[in-house]
């Protein structure tokens, strides 16, 4: 591993609203998977960084009054990070295709999905607002919505921003004050965006990001007794760990982990449609996404035809330098995610039928790239069909009529997401109101929308991020009762 390469870019921790010396001297570096080049250094931040950076944010809390400043003032404040992040698009998307890999085309969405959700948390900043309780006395009862203190939050790597973005605007909204850490192999948009906080108005330690390894840093965030809140997407194994850790001192802590999430197609769903819909699902963002399609469930009547056409389609998928707009796929984020995907290929290789890929493309000897894969003839109980692969890999499973389909949809570990694609409402909505997850799609599948709320049920996780619930989850609920009586009891 390197130490200093004086000839990449060195970043910092940005604490009480500045860049800070590494303290550590420890380097991690950070890649472009296209070309497994080293393109910046982050510091190895320590648990002395960890502990200056929640005082900031406590001292921004307790003392330097960013609860008491206005809901107007805060959602202000939310509008001008979304311009700036709007302004500075083009270079955002560049630096997050080259960093996590993603293609350019699909990078643009995650940047101006990141600007609309600051956007729509700067709305929502004045419209929080508590109850009036219909008690039966003669008093009045009510309820105060409160922000929840310092939120510790630890993102992944796969949409860097944007996760960045739905952690940092609610919180804001709701008055909370934050201290990031985000994926060690994808730090570079949201230090960024830290260098602007100052000019849109964000006081010194309301926001602090570290970097640094999550066994050290981020573990140091969750059992930190100056954090009040966890907030936490990653792998399902580290939110069991987090989860206990934050048991000591009783955070409150909320978890967006992983999928293995069914995309169900009925012989009566558009065909070509449904192929688009089951190729997207699944290798979007190289599949790297929370709530891929993973397990194609296909009807029997349709299933030889389906996989044949599925196939082709995935044959035309151009994988290529992540920067190239032509591109469809790029590499995966990292080796250590590229050893992953290929073990699971290799596995799926003896669990079930490859119609297409399985291995690393030709031509490809530098990059972190691997074949979009379709393994058919998949048991539901194979591993390829319960464990998170986190890559381009579908599983394809037959199914003989609806209540098979739900049957296999719900037999699974997690409920983060599902797609129904069919034309009879009734069907579909049957399988709405039966399947265990979160999200559900009926003839579509992965759109997001900040308005809507986002989490799994099961091991998927709990608490919702995004729309009303995300901003209520950054909030203490206080009860106030006031006696009306003029001779107190
Ligand atoms: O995740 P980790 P990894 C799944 C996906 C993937 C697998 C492994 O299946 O293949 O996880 O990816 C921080 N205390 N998802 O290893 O380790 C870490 O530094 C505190 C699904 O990258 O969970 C990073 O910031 N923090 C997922 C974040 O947790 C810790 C997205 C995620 O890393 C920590 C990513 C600890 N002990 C991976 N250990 C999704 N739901 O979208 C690590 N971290």
């Amino acid at each position: 591993m390197p130490t200093t390469n004086t000839a990449v870019q060195q970043e910092s921790n940005f604490i009480n609203g500045e860049f800070t010396k590494n303290t550590t001297g420890n380097w991690i570096p950070v890649y472009d998977p296209s070309t497994e080049e080293i393109i910046a250094e982050i510091p190895d931040a320590s648990t002395a960084d960890v502990d200056q950076a929640v005082a900031a944010a406590r001292h921004a809390f307790d003392e330097a009054g960013w609860p008491q400043t206005t809901a107007q003032e805060r959602g202000r404040i939310l509008f001008r990070i979304a311009e700036k992040i709007r302004a500075e698009a083009p270079m955002l998307a560049e630096l997050e295709s080259r960093n996590a890999g993603k293609p350019i085309v699909e990078a643009e969405f995650d940047i101006a999905d990141a600007a609309t959700c600051f956007e729509y948390y700067g709305g929502l900043a004045t419209k929080i607002s508590g109850t009036v309780n219909p008690v039966p006395d003669n008093a009045l009862s009510l309820t105060l919505k409160e922000p929840v203190g310092v939120a510790g939050q630890i993102i992944p790597w796969n949409f860097p921003l944007l996760m960045a973005a739905w952690k940092l605007a609610p919180a804001l909204a709701a008055g909370c004050c934050c201290v990031l850490k985000p994926a060690e192999q994808t730090p570079l948009t949201v230090l960024k965006l830290a260098g602007w906080l100052s000019e849109c108005g964000v006081p010194p330690g309301v926001v602090n990001i570290i970097t640094g390894y999550g066994e050290q840093s981020g573990a140091a965030l969750v059992t930190h007794p100056g954090v009040d809140k966890v907030a936490f997407t990653g792998s399902a194994a580290v939110g069991k760990i987090i989860m206990r850790s934050a048991a000591d001192s009783l955070k409150r802590v909320t978890l967006e982990l992983g999928g293995k999430s069914p995309n169900i197609f009925f012989a009566d769903a558009d065909f070509e449609a449904a192929i688009d819909g089951a190729l997207f699902g699944v290798f979007v963002n190289q599949g790297e996404v929370c709530s891929a399609g993973s397990r194609v469930l296909v009807e029997r009547s349709i299933y030889s035809k389906f996989v044949e056409a599925m196939t082709e389609k995935a044959k035309k998928i151009v994988l290529g330098p992540p920067l190239d707009r032509d591109t469809k796929m790029g590499p995966l984020v990292s080796k250590e995610q590229f050893d992953r995907v290929r073990s699971y290929q290799e596995l799926g290789k003896s669990e079930a039928k490859t119609a297409i890929g399985g291995n690393r493309p030709k031509n490809f000897d530098l990059g972190y790239y691997v074949e979009p894969t379709i393994f058919y003839d998949v048991d539901n109980s194979a591993r390829i069909a319960r464990e998170e692969i986190f890559g381009p890999v579908a599983t394809v499973i037959p199914f003989e009529d609806e209540k098979d389909a739900l049957k296999i949809a719900n037999d699974t570990p997690f409920g983060l997401a599902a797609a129904v694609w069919s034309r009879d409402i009734y069907k579909a909505l049957r399988m709405v109101k039966a399947i265990r997850a979160g999200i559900i799609w009926v003839n579509h599948m992965q759109p997001t929308y900040v308005e809507a709320p986002w989490g799994g049920y099961k091991q998927s996780g709990f608490g919702r991020e995004l729309g009303l619930h995300g901003v209520d989850e950054y909030l203490e609920s206080k009860q106030v009762h006031i006696n009306l009586n003029e001779q107190p009891i």
